[in-house]
Order: C-alpha cells, then sequence, then structure tokens
C-alpha cells in the first residue's frame, strides 16, 4: 500500500499521535491525504437523468447504408462499433429508487471509427417540450418542491402538474408518462429512441431525415404500478440489479436498431411538424427498418469511473449524421457539453478513459484542468510551419455541416403545426388495449389525487377532454369532479390526422421472444415439501433460461417429504413475491401445512395475482388460493389462463412456462377483487 505520492505507508489502521493517548499530529501527511481525498470523493450529480446503470457492448451493422449516409458503423455488413449504453431515471437524485414512474434515458456512446457519436435518447419517442427554452422551467417542475425537498423521484405533485396543464403541449408526453412505458419490468425490456428528427448525409452529400428506434429482443415488458410501488422498497436497485445479473450470467440484452428514413419533400406533407418532438411519425406514415442490433456483453469494472463519468452530448455526431433545425434539439447541443464541464471539473473531460474516442485525437487545443495528454513541442497553432503544418484539416474527408439553406427573419415563435397538441395524444391512447387504457387512467388518477389544488386537477381534465371524452370521465370520477369544459385548442381548424389508431403503440404488439428466459421465479418450500416436484419446476424452468429460487420462510436447509434435503436461498422476509415474475407452489402434506400458518405467504400469493403474474400451485394448493381469496375466473367467468393447476409436474410445468412471460391483465378489476 502506497500513498497519492508512491510512498509506501507502514501502518493504515492509526492516526500519528503524541503518546497512545496523546493528540493527533498535523504532520501526519499519510492521515490527510486519505481524509482530504475522501472529502472529495463525490462529483456534482447530473442535474436530471442522476440516477442510472451502464454497460458496454457493440453495435452490428445488418448491410452497408452508404447510399444514405457515411457515418462509420453503417458502411459495412458485420460492422462492429463498441458501445456504452446508459440507462436511467430522470427526476430522482443519484440514490433514488428505480422503479419510480419516469422517462427512462437510454443513452449509447459510439466510439466510432471516426469518432464519437452519441445517441442519447429516451425510452419514449416524444418529449414535453418544442422548445429548449422551456427545459430549465419542466425540470424546476418535476425535481422535488424547492422549499422541502419533495417529493423524491415521483411526478405526483402539484407544481410539475401545475405546469404541465398549462402547457398543452406536453399532453402528447403525458400519455405516455402514464402509461406502463413509464414503469418497465427492465431496461432490458424497453424500447428506445432517439427522439428528434435527425439527418443521414452520404458521401455525395446528399441528405435524407431520419428517426432512431430501438427494439428490445425481449419486447416491450412493463410492471403493474402497485407493484412497482412495493418493489421500491425492497429493491431501490431493482433495473440496476437486474442489467447487472443478466449480463454476469451471460444473458446478454439485445436491442435492434431501426429508422424511419424520409425527405424533407415527405415532411411537408405531414399533418405535423417533423421538428416538433412532441409528435412521432406513425410506423403507418413511414414504416422502420431494421439496419442492425446493439448487444450489451460487459458489466462495468468501475461504476464511478465509467457510469458516473461517462459524458453523453448531443454534439458528439460524426461524419454522415447531422442535426435539424429542432429547437429543443439546438439548446441540448448547447446544454450537453456546458453541463459536462461543471460536473466532470473542466473542458479536459474527453480525456476520461470512458469518454475517450478510440481513434486518435490531433488538435491545439491546450491545458485546463486535469489535462492528461503531455503534448511535445512549441506548437499549438495553425496553420504553423515549424510543425510541419500539423495537424492538417481534413477536408471534404472531415466533418461537413449539410448546407441547409437559413434565409428568414430572425424572431422568436414557432410555425403553425406546432400549435396543435392533441391529435398523437388521442392516436397514443386510442391505440392501446382496455387494459393499458385503464392503466393509464389509473395513473392519471393517482397523480392528479396528490395535487392539492383543485383548480390544477380542474385544469388538467379540461385538457384531458380534448385527447378522449373516455378518458377524462373515467379520471373526473377517480377524483370525485365533473369534466370541466375542453381547453380551448390553440388553433380553430384542427389538421386532420394521417391515422386514427397505430397498432405499434401498444406493448401488446411488442411481445418479443415469448417464453420466461431471464425471468425470476419463487418456489416455495418449508419442511415436508415434495422434493421430486421442486426439481422438476427447478429443472424445467432453468432448461427454460428462468431464474428460479427457492423461498423458505426463512434461509438454510430444509427437509423434502422424501426424507432429502433442500437449500432455501431466499426468504420471505429477504426477497418479497414483488421481486419475481411468477411464483410456483409445490405440493407435500408438510409443506403446505407450514406454508398456509404463515399470513406473508397469503399476501405473497394475494400480490402476485392482484400483478397479474402467473401462478403454479401442486397439491392442494387449490386450498391455500381459497384461504388467499384468490378466484381462478376472470371477471368473464373464463378460466384464468394464468393459474395453472398440477398433478403431473412435467406437463404442468411446461403448461406454466407458456404462460409465465406474460401477465395476465384481463384478471384485473378497479378496485382489485383480492
Ligand atoms: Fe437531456 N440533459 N436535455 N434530454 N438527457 C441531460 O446532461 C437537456 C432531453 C437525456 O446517461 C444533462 O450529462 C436539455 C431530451 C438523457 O448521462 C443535461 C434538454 C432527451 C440524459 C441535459 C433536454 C434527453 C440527459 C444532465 C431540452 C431525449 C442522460 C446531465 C432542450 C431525447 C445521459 C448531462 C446520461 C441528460 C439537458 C431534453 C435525454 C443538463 C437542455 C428531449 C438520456 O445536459
Amino acid at each position: 500500500m502506497t500513498t497519492n505520492q508512491g510512498v509506501p505507508v507502514s501502518d493504515n489502521q492509526h492516526s500519528l499521535k503524541a503518546g497512545l493517548r496523546g493528540p493527533a499530529l498535523l504532520k501526519d501527511f499519510i492521515l490527510r491525504e486519505k481524509i482530504t481525498h475522501f472529502d472529495h470523493e463525490r462529483i456534482p450529480e447530473r442535474v436530471v437523468h442522476a440516477r442510472g446503470s451502464g454497460a458496454h457492448g457493440f453495435f452490428e451493422c445488418y448491410a452497408p447504408l452508404t447510399n444514405l449516409t457515411r457515418a462509420a458503423p453503417f458502411q459495412a455488413k458485420g460492422k462492429v462499433t463498441p458501445v456504452f449504453v446508459r440507462f436511467s431515471t430522470v427526476q430522482g437524485e443519484r440514490g433514488s429508487k428505480d422503479t419510480a414512474r419516469d422517462v427512462r434515458g437510454f443513452a449509447v456512446k459510439f466510439y466510432t471509427d471516426e469518432g464519437n457519436w452519441d445517441l442519447v435518447g429516451n425510452n419514449m419517442p416524444v418529449f414535453f417540450i418544442q422548445d429548449a427554452m422551456k427545459f430549465p422551467d419542466l425540470v424546476h417542475a418535476v425535481k422535488p418542491e424547492p422549499h422541502h425537498q419533495m417529493p423524491q423521484a415521483a411526478s405526483a405533485h402539484d407544481t410539475f402538474w401545475d405546469f404541465v396543464s398549462l402547457m398543452p403541449e406536453s399532453t402528447h408526453m403525458l400519455m405516455w408518462l402514464m402509461s406502463d412505458r413509464a414503469i418497465p419490468r427492465s431496461f432490458r425490456m424497453m424500447q428506445g429512441f432517439g427522439v428528434h428528427t435527425f439527418r443521414f448525409v452520404n458521401a455525395q452529400g446528399e441528405s435524407r431525415l431520419v428517426k432512431f428506434h430501438w427494439t428490445p429482443k425481449l419486447g416491450t415488458h412493463a410492471l403493474a404500478w402497485e407493484e412497482a410501488v412495493k418493489i421500491a422498497g425492497p429493491d431501490p436497485d431493482f433495473h440496476r440489479r437486474d442489467l447487472w445479473e443478466a449480463i454476469e450470467a451471460g444473458e446478454y440484452p439485445e436491442w435492434e436498431l431501426g429508422l424511419q428514413v424520409f425527405t424533407e419533400e415527405d415532411a411537408d406533407r405531414f399533418s405535423f411538424d417533423v421538428l416538433d418532438s412532441t409528435k412521432i411519425i406513425p410506423e403507418e406514415l413511414v414504416p422502420v427498418q431494421p439496419v442492425g442490433r446493439m448487444v450489451l456483453n460487459r458489466n462495468p469494472d468501475n461504476f464511478f469511473a465509467e457510469t458516473e463519468q461517462v459524458a453523453f452530448c448531443t454534439a458528439h455526431v460524426v461524419p454522415g449524421i447531422d442535426f435539424t433545425n429542432d429547437p429543443l434539439l439546438a439548446g441540448r447541443i448547447h446544454s450537453y457539453v456546458d453541463t459536462q464541464i461543471t460536473r466532470l471539473g473542466g473542458p479536459n473531460f474527453h480525456e476520461i478513459p470512458i469518454n475517450a474516442p478510440v481513434c486518435p485525437v490531433h488538435n491545439n487545443q491546450r491545458d485546463g484542468a486535469h489535462r492528461q495528454a503531455v503534448h511535445r513541442g512549441r506548437v499549438a497553432y495553425e496553420p504553423n510551419s515549424l510543425g510541419g503544418g500539423c495537424p492538417f484539416q481534413a477536408g471534404a474527408a472531415g466533418f461537413v455541416s449539410f448546407p441547409e439553406p437559413v434565409a428568414q427573419d430572425e424572431l422568436r415563435g414557432h410555425p403553425e403545426k406546432f400549435a396543435e397538441h392533441y391529435n398523437q395524444a388521442t392516436l397514443f391512447y386510442d391505440s392501446q388495449s382496455p387494459e393499458e387504457q385503464a392503466h393509464i387512467a389509473g395513473a392519471f388518477r393517482f397523480e392528479l389525487s396528490k395535487v392539492t389544488v383543485p383548480a390544477v386537477r380542474a385544469r388538467m381534465l379540461a385538457g384531458l377532454a380534448n385527447v378522449s371524452a373516455d378518458l377524462a370521465a373515467q379520471v373526473a370520477d377517480g377524483l370525485g369532479m365533473e369534466v370541466p369544459e375542453p381547453m380551448p385548442r390553440a388553433i380553430a381548424r384542427v389538421p386532420k390526422p394521417e391515422v386514427r389508431t397505430s397498432e405499434a403503440l401498444s406493448m401488446l404488439a411488442r411481445p418479443g421472444d415469448p417464453g420466461v428466459r431471464t425471468r425470476r421465479f419463487a418456489i416455495l418450500v418449508a419442511d415436508g415439501v415434495d422434493g421430486a416436484t421442486v426439481e422438476a419446476v427447478q429443472g424445467a424452468l432453468l432448461d427454460a433460461g428462468a431464474v428460479p429460487r427457492l423461498m423458505g420462510v426463512r434461509i438454510g436447509v430444509c427437509a423434502t417429504a422424501e426424507g432429502g434435503e433442500l437449500d432455501a436461498d431466499a426468504s420471505l422476509e429477504n426477497e418479497p413475491g414483488v421481486l419475481f415474475d411468477g411464483i410456483i407452489v409445490p405440493g407435500g402434506d408438510g409443506n403446505m401445512a407450514a406454508l398456509r400458518q404463515d399470513a406473508r405467504v397469503l399476501d405473497y400469493l394475494k400480490e402476485q395475482y392482484r400483478h397479474c403474474k402467473a401462478l403454479l400451485v401442486f397439491g392442494d394448493g387449490d386450498a391455500m388460493l381459497e384461504a388467499a381469496g384468490i378466484d381462478a375466473t376472470l371477471p368473464d367467468g373464463s378460466a384464468d389462463p394464468g393459474i395453472v393447476f398440477g398433478d403431473d409436474a412435467r406437463r404442468a410445468i411446461a403448461s406454466y412456462i407458456a404462460v409465465a412471460g406474460r401477465r395476465h391483465w384481463a384478471r384485473e378489476t378497479d378496485p382489485p377483487r383480492v
């Protein structure tokens, strides 16, 4: 062990004192260096997206896109570009819970052959505001309120709803935020979007407009709201842990990159403006073409060095990728570099290993706080002759901004199409399944019930009345209010939308690979459990790529009915049911008797049922379900496909695995029956 100066440390246990019971001495440079370094270990957290988790991986191109772009990752079939991805929540502080209702950041750094390209997106394809000018207001409104710093990581409070109810342009985003997209089951099971319209430029200088979409191989899946709230207690690191464990287990998360490519002329014909980040381009108008895949296959070695110090910037583009005039994007191009200077302590953050490009960097920039590079020679200017003219400009081989013509008066304002705020909110709501619509209504009810100023609730309802009479009525009813008059629209003549519904907007259209891969299951065990059933269930789940855990009333050994032993690796206390995707109650008289005595087991079953997860019960498990008040029929009287009864272990587990990878929302009632 040494000091930071490399001096060997002889004793790391005791400070230097004048006598065994005497005062500590100021000249103890070893103690002072250690404590001073410790005192400065924290850096400012990100003003938004403070809570995040990262992973390394690669992007692989399916086929050359040279006709569209000269960007290095898209130049050849099979071309592999290393990436670092950081997922995040937006509102909460660095130590806040993972399962808050929130937008998730989805930021990808491509270390390309021609420099770093950062695609700094979210898991929702639209944003709250159209212009960067309003971003500080939005963030001030959603963050904990300034007088008492509450609530943490939650939008359910007055200032957020005050702001958005006065900002009709946020209505479309609110639909996404109140949907289950805001409570993902896993980072591995959410879509990602570049949000803005970007520009592709090919080697001939021709340009097309483009939107970026990431689609998870495992499908897009969510938690139930009550479950998300309950997970936050026992495991605030739920998403971070899930990502970490999947990668450690070799279950590498994978997304497909898709593009919507279109021309300026196409854009002119749309009923909305493609420079308005509160709008999507429905896939019916411009289909999403898959162009490559991204695999995350390595956890960071050190959270601080990589996940915390990674600096994403929308200004980081490479030749072949350029900006459009989206006024939200313009502000971002400035903001990200600026914020890294404060957060990472100066202008040299590009030298931190996680931020350094994989290609060489040559320029005449010098010095600044924490400079790592040691530049030799006396030439730090261009043009020069003393340094042989180096480094040379790249000319046409370098980044050449697309020459978009600019010929208008300087002004503050926006185009007319920006003033239409409700068509796509309606499109989103009308494209959801009845279960998803019910969740959206429930989320609005919950959030607005936390608002203490009735006028704010009423104003929000007036906005919702422009989206859907059905939604507004349900939310008003849930709040014990009448639906007010619809909020006056900013434009008299509402443009006719191209599509009224879009299947691609429902999560149910995105189940991904079916099955239970990487899903977590609890097998309830106690003394007297049927060991053969446990073994069969465990084996089948492992074969299907799932993660079975033996859940005891306490951890440690329990005796099977056959006289064997099982080692429970989780307990009702240390891993509550909300942390699992499904539950199995194996038979065995002793097991059932012991479990039935424990009220937590009944709660556990009730929660699994209420959160619409699949249950598999053996032996007289049906009596246990009855004790928990669980009825195996759906509200429409048909059998609940998410409850499987077993006699023959092999057959039962196969039927269970077929239904356990998804939620059984059809079981849900409001209020819940169980
Ligand atoms: Fe960000 N945003 N943002 N944002 N954003 C930041 O940069 C900002 C916006 C997004 O994992 C900050 O390094 C402005 C849209 C992600 O490190 C900051 C505006 C989208 C991340 C910032 C927006 C995003 C950030 C805070 C409106 C989706 C986390 C710390 C003009 C397309 C990246 C930092 C990571 C982070 C500014 C709007 C996504 C302050 C001014 C729209 C994923 O620079």
